[in-house]
């Protein structure tokens, strides 16, 4: 992708397998009505048929919402949708081949240390995940909780736009925005929310009032 990508404070993840049996689709809905304007889809447990019918779907949905679209994972997934971008781990297609595949798309690339943050800085990516930043019960990750202090680190290392994951919640967002996150990714918090469309919207509007402060600095 041409040029630093701005990223949205709020980066909501919807993964089918957190909704609380509630239908993706309706779920999905809700993120877009609360007002999150970057969206992944991360669906693991799933054949590539409903992922790929899911992905269809929420492509669909974003635009009309003018959301971000990004496909975790799955590159051919994320092409045949017409994904904004795929996201990918330390254990996925590697970013040199992923960027062959999709020259002009945007690709995030999960990082849990300075090592792997500076590797994809390099390699070309248009931003990292970082983390976990706490404890979450929603991804065995293998890593201890990050924290803000580490986070602070590859803010200073790295220019790229870095998106904090990991035991985020509505309560301690503004902290991970505060340690230097252009934002912060979302999955139990808001999935499992009785109102995800209201967690969001409150998340959106903290991120707003955030922004404000510092700008009135
Ligand atoms: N990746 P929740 S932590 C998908 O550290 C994922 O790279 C992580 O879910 C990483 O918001 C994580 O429910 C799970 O804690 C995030």
């Amino acid at each position: 992708m041409a040029g630093r990508f701005q990223i949205p404070p709020l980066y909501a993840i919807l993964d089918p397998e957190q909704t609380r049996g509630r239908a993706p689709q309706d779920i999905l809905r809700e993120l877009l009505e609360g007002g999150t304007r970057i969206l992944q889809l991360r669906a693991k447990a799933v054949s590539s048929r409903e992922i790929y019918e899911l992905a269809c779907t929420s492509r669909e949905m974003t635009q009309k919402f003018e959301c971000c679209f990004i496909v975790n994972d799955r590159v051919d997934i994320a092409l045949m949708c017409n994904a904004d971008g795929v996201h990918l781990g330390q254990e996925d297609l590697p970013l040199n081949a992923a960027r062959k595949l999709m020259p002009e798309k945007i690709i995030g690339i999960s990082t849990h240390d300075l090592d792997q943050a500076r590797n994809a800085e390099r390699g070309g990516a248009d931003y990292i995940g970082f983390g976990p930043m706490f404890g979450t019960n929603t991804k065995d990750t293998g890593y201890s909780a990050r924290g803000g202090d580490m986070l602070k680190q590859i803010r200073a290392a790295v220019k790229l736009p870095i998106v904090a994951i990991g035991g985020i919640t509505e309560q301690n967002v503004t902290q991970v925005w505060q340690a230097g996150a252009d934002s912060a990714a979302i999955i139990s918090d808001i999935l499992k929310a009785d109102s995800p469309r209201e967690k969001v919207g409150r998340v959106v509007t903290a991120a707003a009032r955030m922004s404000d402060s510092l700008r009135s600095r």
